[in-house]
Formats: C-alpha cells, structure tokens, sequence
C-alpha cells in the first residue's frame, strides 16, 4: 500500500447505453434506450472502484441522464486529490460547488464507498451494518398494457417465484387502471403483495376514485399524484396503504411524512437522495420507526443494482419493500458473474470480493467521456 493517506487520482465517466428489451412504460413515458453514467475512481494505491445512476427517461424522475454527466463535469474535478476514506469530506465539498443533483452525486458517493470496502477488505454491507440476509426480495413490474395482458404477465412473474408486483399506472382513463387492477388481482397468489405505482400519473380525484373502485383489494398506493401537498390531501380519503416514492427526497421530508402520518412506506430511490450515505440514514429512520422501503433506482446495470441489493440486505424481511433490478428489462451485465439477478424471486449479494462484490474488466465501458487526473 502506498502512501498512509489515500487520494483520488483519477475519475473516469462512462456512459452506456441500456435499452429496453421488453414493454416497460409508466404513466409519463415509457423506456426506450437510458444511458446509464459510470463513475470510475481511481485512488493514489491504483485501487479502481466504481459508482452509477441511471434515469430511465428524461420525463419519469427529474434528473435526466444528460444533466448527470453535465453536473460531473463540476463535481468530479473538485474531489480529485480528496481522501476517498473521508467521504463525509467529498460529499461537503460536493454541496459546496453545486446544490441539488442529487444523482450525480450519488454516482460519485457510491464509488467512494465501493472503494473504501476494497481499501479496508470490506463488503459495503459490512460497512453498511452487516446483512440480515443473503437472499434479498425484490419486486417486479407489470408496465402499462391491456388488462388481459397486465394479468398474464402477473401470472407469469409469480411462476418464477416474484412473490412481489408492482402494477404501473396512470396516463390513461383510470376506467382501464381499474380494470387491469382487478384482473392482476385475480391471479395474485396468497402470499404474494401487489402495489400500484403511477409515478405521480393521477390527479387527487382519480386517486380517490380508483381507491373506493378497489376498497376490496389489497394493495399500496404508491406515488398516486405529483405532489406532497396532493398526497397529504387524499391521504384522509383513500382506503389504501399510501407509499411514498418521488416525493421522498431527503431525510427532513420523510420524516415529515412519517410523523404527520402521510407515509405508510417508501419507495427508495437510491440515487434520488444522493447515493448510499443519505440512504443509510434514511433506512435506520425507517428501521427505527418500523416504516417498510424499498431499496431500488429508476434504471440501471449492475453497480446501482449491487448498490440497492446491498442496502436492501441489511433489513428485516417484514420492513424491505424489495430491491429492484433493471437488468430483466435490459439484460446487461458489467460483470457476467456476479452480477446482480433476479432467481426464484430473491437477489443474492454478489460475491466478487470486496466493495459491491463486482469484479469489473478494464475496457467493459468502452471510452471514457470525461476524464479528470490529479496533476499535483
Ligand atoms: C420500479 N422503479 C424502481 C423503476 C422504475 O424506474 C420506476 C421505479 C418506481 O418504482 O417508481
Ligand atoms: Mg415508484
């Protein structure tokens, strides 16, 4: 090991393309070909680590994967030549050159902390707080489609053991949601959970609307309308569990919408509060308060995947809402071996060694984008 303080000499960003191989739409869009953003650092030791953030498209999650790698150009030139193990450090001067982008940043805090397991030999569930499980459950989508169509693929996914739906919807008459909810849950298994996710696709009116059409099935009401003060509104008058997704962006709102009694749970968009520092906080709140989450992002390959698994495997069954995974729908591995999947309906940490557990081959990215090297 070379000298005793470390440095980040090198940042590589990478951007690669992962499209869509099956229907995967939601309210406002459906996904066609993201460009997912890898961060690569390396340190003063030669130790390579990486970070990711993926949007899944420009209108779904306010990031784009444009505006990713544009906050990049400013925030990866201000950490060269910082200490990767002083992360708290990197993420201060990271708030201090740019307010907000909260996804690039979060590509950039999950490199760190792949680099600090790698560093001290340690698997970023142990620094994490160790897993309470090796098999992680995760969840899967029903997009957008007939509800004949939204039925038999529910069908299909719990043959394969998903044991957790989501059924997307919004952006249609609620008349056709209505209908393909009560068609999926026709063929729910007992056992397996169903959630309804219009990412912010319903007004307060069709929220309460759909919710009294199903007042006699089970499901949680993820992210019915845009905004907090909508979702506070029609709390009161639905009769389903509310989840809480795009509009749980940082540890104030959330908890917040704990206490108020708005948030029966959360969909937890990694990226989406800035990587896994502000992740860990968020889960110990939601351990603490018994308030069940996700562990999950809009997009991407196996390092936000390894990322989300990883955190989704240091809580308690009864509290996880599952981790998901994008490679279903885009079938891309960085690393062929471990990486990431879904079998028999769980996800099993990836085992390469230390940081993520992935062993990553040089040239897998192809040519980097932008480059930054530490010229002191
Ligand atoms: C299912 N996800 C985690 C991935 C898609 O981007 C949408 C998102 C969600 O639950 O909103
Ligand atoms: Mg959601």
């Amino acid at each position: 090991m070379g000298r005793m303080t470390p440095t980040i000499d090198e940042i590589r960003i990478y951007k690669v393309p992962l499209p869509a191989k099956t229907l995967y739409n939601m309210s406002s869009s459906a996904v066609v070909t993201p460009e997912s953003t890898i961060v690569e650092l390396i340190d003063s030791d030669g130790i390579i680590a990486y970070g990711e953030a993926c949007m899944a498209t420009p209108q779904a999650q306010d990031a784009t994967n444009e505006s990713i790698r544009s906050a990049l150009s400013l925030l990866a030139p201000s950490v060269i030549g910082a200490n990767p193990m002083n992360l708290d450090s990197i993420i201060s001067t990271m708030n201090s050159v740019l307010k907000g982008e909260n996804e690039a940043k979060a590509a950039i805090d999950i490199a760190c902390w792949d680099l600090i397991g790698k560093r001290l030999g340690k698997s970023v569930v142990e620094l994490l707080g160790g897993n309470m499980t090796n098999e992680v459950i995760t969840y899967h989508v029903v997009g957008i489609t007939s509800p004949e169509s939204a039925a038999a693929e529910a069908g299909r996914l719990q043959s394969d053991g998903i044991s957790r739906l989501q059924l997307k919807a919004g952006g249609r008459p609620i008349e056709e949601d209505i209908a393909s909810i009560k068609a999926v849950t026709e063929v729910i298994k007992i056992g397996s959970t169903l959630d309804v996710d219009t990412n912010r696709g319903w007004t307060e009116s069709e929220a309460i609307r759909v919710s009294v059409a199903c007042s006699d099935i089970n499901f949680g009401l993820e992210q019915p309308c845009a905004t907090k003060e909508e979702l506070s509104r029609i709390k009161p008058r639905i009769l389903h569990p509310l989840i809480i997704d795009e509009s749980a962006t940082d540890i104030t709102t959330i908890s917040k919408m704990v206490f108020s009694e708005i948030a029966d749970g959360f969909g937890m968009k990694i990226s989406r509060v800035g990587g896994l520092t502000p992740m860990k906080v968020i889960r110990d709140f939601c351990l603490e308060t018994r308030t069940p989450m996700s562990s999950d992002d809009a997009w991407g390959g196996d390092i936000i995947g390894a990322a989300g698994v990883a955190l989704g495997s240091t809580m308690p069954n009864h509290l996880n809402r599952g981790a998901w995974l994008a490679h279903p729908y885009h079938q891309v591995h960085y690393d062929p071996i471990n990486g990431p999947r879904i079998e028999n309906g769980v996800i099993r940490l990836p085992k390469g060694g230390p940081g993520l557990g992935l062993v990553i081959e040089k040239g897998t990215f192809g040519d980097p984008e932008q480059i930054y090297e530490n010229n002191n």
